[in-house]
C-alpha cells in the first residue's frame, strides 16, 4: 500500500459497541414503526407474520419480522412503499434490473443530507481530503452511483468533475487536464479507462490519481491488485444498492483494504442461510439482509440483498463490523454440471496468470443434452501467439483443478469482447 493517504476521525465511527448498539436499538424500533404505520405493505406483511412494533424490544427481536424482496418493490410499483407523502419526496431513484419493472426509491430532504454524510465518510475512509478533485464517472441518472456520489464529494469538501460514465477518450483527456487526486467509477470501467490511456499514448501510471473508489459489481483482490499495479494508485471498495440508499452503505479503509464497514449507525446487517433465511453466525457465508435504521421516505426491513458475503469484525479504527469482499450474488451463480461457480472465481484465476488480460466473458451453451461453459479471452497485445496460446492452456488445467469442471478456453483478438462504461455484464446464457 502506498502512504499517499491517512484515515480520518470521526465521532460515530468511535462510539463503543454498547452505545452503538443502543442506538441501533432506538433507531429500530422508530424504522419499524414508521413502516408499520405508513406502508400497507408492511402492516400486512407484519400482520400475517403475527409481530407487531411494540414486540421488538432488543436488537435479537429482529429476527421476528418478515424479510423484504424486490419483489415486493416491484409489486407496489412505482410509488407503493414510501412511507411519507409524496410532497416530501424531493428525489426518485430506480435501478432497472435485468428482468421486469425496476425497483423505485424515494428520498427525503433529510434521506439525501444522511446520504450525503455517507458518502463523505466513505471518502474520507478511503483518504479523500477537503480540497482534492474528485473525478466522478459513475453514471449520472436514475443509478444511484452518479448522483450519490456527486453530493458526497461535495460533503468531503473536495471538488467534483461530474463527467458521468462513457467518452472514455474525454475522460482521459480531463484525467490529464485536470489532474484529479481520485476517480469514482466500476472496476471494469477503469481498465478500459488505462487502456483508453494507453491508446492516447498516456502512460497510466504517470497521472494525477492516487485513489480509486470502485463498486457497483464484484470484483476480486486480484482484480484490486491488477488494477493498482496497472495505474499505480490505492483501489478501494465502496458497496452499496439502491433499494438500501445506494453507495456507501459500506465502505473500506485506504489503510487497511480488508473489506467494507458497513455504517452500522445507520444500516443494520444480517447474513442468513439464503435456502432456508435461518440467520448465520458472524464469520459464516450467508446472503447478506439489510434493515435501514435511518430512512425516512423508503425504509426497508430485512431487505434481501442476494449478496454472498461474511460479516466480520470491526478494526481498531473503524471499530462497525466489515464485510468480506463481495464476491458473488445468488443470481450470478453458474451451476455446470452439478458444480457451482462464480464467475468472480475465474477472474481469480485469470489474474493469476500474468500473460492473460482480463478482458473475458463466460459463454454458456448446450451440447447436446449438457451444458457447457466458454471462456473467451482476449490475448494479450503485446506478448506472441503461442505464449497466449500456453496462458490459455494454463487457465484451462487451473480452472479444471480449483473449480472441479471442464471448460474451453477460447482466445480472441484484443478489444474484441464487449466493453462496458457502468457495470460488466460477464455471464452471457445462450441455452
Ligand atoms: O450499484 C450502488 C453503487 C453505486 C454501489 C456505485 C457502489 C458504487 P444497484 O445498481 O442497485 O446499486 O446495484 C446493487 O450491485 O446488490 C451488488 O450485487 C452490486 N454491488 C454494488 N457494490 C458492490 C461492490 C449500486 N462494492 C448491486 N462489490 C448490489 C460487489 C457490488 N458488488
Amino acid at each position: 500500500m502506498s502512504t499517499k493517504t491517512i484515515a480520518p476521525v470521526s465521532d460515530a465511527l468511535l462510539l463503543p459497541r454498547e452505545e452503538l448498539e443502543s442506538l441501533q436499538l432506538e433507531r429500530l424500533q422508530w424504522t419499524v414503526r414508521h413502516a408499520f404505520q405508513n406502508v400497507p405493505l408492511y402492516r400486512a406483511k407484519f400482520d400475517a407474520a403475527g409481530v407487531a412494533p411494540t414486540d421488538i424490544r432488543s436488537l435479537a427481536d429482529i429476527t421476528k419480522l418478515p424479510f423484504t424482496t424486490k419483489e415486493d418493490l416491484r409489486g407496489t410499483y412505482p410509488f407503493g412503499m414510501f412511507a411519507v407523502p409524496m410532497a416530501d419526496v424531493r428525489r426518485i431513484h430506480a435501478s432497472s434490473g435485468t428482468t421486469g419493472r425496476p425497483t423505485v426509491v424515494g428520498y427525503t430532504a433529510g434521506d439525501l443530507d444522511r446520504w450525503a454524510d455517507l458518502i463523505a465518510r466513505s471518502l474520507r475512509a478511503a483518504g479523500v481530503r477537503p480540497g482534492w478533485r474528485v473525478h466522478n464517472a459513475y453514471g449520472y441518472g436514475l443509478f444511484t452511483g452518479g448522483l450519490g456520489a456527486h453530493a458526497g464529494i461535495e460533503r468531503v469538501g473536495a471538488t467534483v468533475i461530474p463527467m458521468s460514465g462513457g467518452q472514455t477518450a474525454r475522460q482521459v483527456q480531463l484525467i490529464v487536464d485536470f489532474e484529479p487526486d481520485a476517480i469514482m467509477c466500476t472496476p471494469s470501467y477503469l481498465l478500459m479507462i488505462a487502456d483508453g490511456m494507453v491508446s492516447a499514448g498516456v502512460d497510466p501510471r504517470s497521472t494525477s490519481l492516487k485513489v480509486a473508489i470502485l463498486g457497483a459489481e464484484p470484483w476480486t483482490n486480484e482484480m484490486r491488485a491488477e488494477i493498482e499495479r496497472r495505474l499505480g494508485l490505492d483501489a478501494v471498495d465502496i458497496y452499496g444498492l439502491s433499494e438500501v440508499m445506494g453507495p456507501g452503505v459500506a465502505s473500506e479503509s485506504v489503510l487497511t483494504k480488508d473489506g467494507p464497514h458497513v455504517w452500522e449507525d445507520h444500516f443494520l446487517p444480517e447474513t442468513i442461510d439464503g435456502a432456508t433465511g435461518d440467520p448465520m453466525p458472524d464469520g459464516g457465508l450467508g446472503e447478506l439482509v439489510f434493515t435501514s435504521l435511518t430512512k425516512e421516505a423508503s425504509p426497508v426491513i430485512r431487505y434481501r440483498t442476494r449478496d454472498l458475503t461474511r460479516l466480520l469484525p470491526g478494526s481498531a479504527y473503524p471499530t462497525m463490523r466489515r464485510i468480506e469482499k463481495i464476491t458473488g450474488r445468488n443470481d450470478d451463480m453458474i451451476i455446470l454440471r452439478g458444480v457451482n461457480l462464480f464467475p468472480t472465481q475465474i477472474e481469480e484465476l485469470v489474474l493469476g496468470i500474468e500473460t492473460l488480460t482480463p478482458h473475458f466473458i463466460l459463454e454458456l451453451t448446450k451440447q447436446g443434452r449438457m451444458d457447457a461453459l466458454t471462456v473467451r479471452i482476449e490475448r494479450h497485445p503485446d506478448l506472441e501467439l503461442s505464449v497466449c496460446e500456453a496462458a490459455a492452456v494454463v487457465l484451462q488445467q487451473r480452472i479444471k483443478v480449483h473449480i472441479g469442471t471442464s471448460v474451453e478456453v477460447r482466445l480472441e483478438e484484443p478489444g474484441v469482447l464487449p466493453r462496458s462504461e457502468g457495470k460488466y455484464k460477464r455471464v452471457y446464457d445462450l441455452r
